[in-house]
């Protein structure tokens, strides 16, 4: 089985990014099956268009995308990603749109084809905060969960996810009050991430509760 991880880099006034750190921890190969990390730039477009070429160079069975949330205390792994950019600060090149369809060809939204329930429930059995999330925002992240989504509904059989990660300790030094999670955990966090999809490549996701009023 082939995986295709992606990390963005640093963007806005951080000078790191946790979805770029694990990517470069996690190990290449997670039981039995091969993870091709892609380090993409956050840039609206041209984020997507790196997954599309991989796509079609390497044919992964699986895509899961890393970014950050900062400010989130919990790994979250999220659920739906809407065909929306809404920008609120510039891209890494200065790209800012508003209110603009990522396809025009597209759903109004693509739910998450990785078991989110079965991720969640088992990062929790290992005593690692998360839950699952239900806005992916408007930026560049939610952009490439829906690129990922769209893309992998033209192919078969290949599942796509995208997983928020919280501020590192590093960037929250001179943030006071702002939650921040180790490296290792969260390492450890999308190497689990990783194994259940594999698990569920074929199967449901389970039915457990893990809605919000609001
Ligand atoms: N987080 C941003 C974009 C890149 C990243 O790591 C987001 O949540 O949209």
């Amino acid at each position: 089985m082939k995986i295709l991880l992606t990390g963005f880099d640093a963007f806005g006034d951080e000078k790191i990014n946790p979805a770029s750190l694990v990517l470069e921890k996690i190990p290449e190969n997670i039981d039995g099956a091969d993870l091709y990390k892609e380090l993409i730039p956050t840039v609206f477009g041209k984020s997507a268009s790196i997954i599309e070429e991989k796509i079609k160079e390497i044919r992964p069975d699986i895509i899961i995308s890393l970014g950050q949330a900062g400010g989130r205390s919990h790994i979250t792994v999220e659920r739906v990603a809407i065909n929306i950019d809404d920008a609120s600060i510039d891209d890494n090149e200065g790209n800012r749109p508003v209110d603009r369809k990522i396809r025009e060809d597209g759903e109004p939204a693509y739910f998450a084809t990785i078991p989110i329930k079965a991720i969640i429930n088992k990062l929790k059995e290992e005593k690692i905060p998360a839950a699952i999330s239900n806005t992916a925002g408007t930026y560049v992240c939610n952009h490439v969960m829906y690129q990922d989504l769209y893309l992998a509904s033209k192919y078969k059989n290949i599942r796509a996810g995208f997983i928020h990660l919280p501020f590192l300790p590093d960037q929250v030094i001179d943030k006071n009050g702002l939650a921040s999670m180790d490296l290792e955990t969260m390492v450890r966090a999308v190497e689990i991430a990783v194994k259940i999809s594999i698990e569920f490549h074929n199967r449901d996701d389970i039915k457990i509760a893990q809605g919000r009023t609001h």
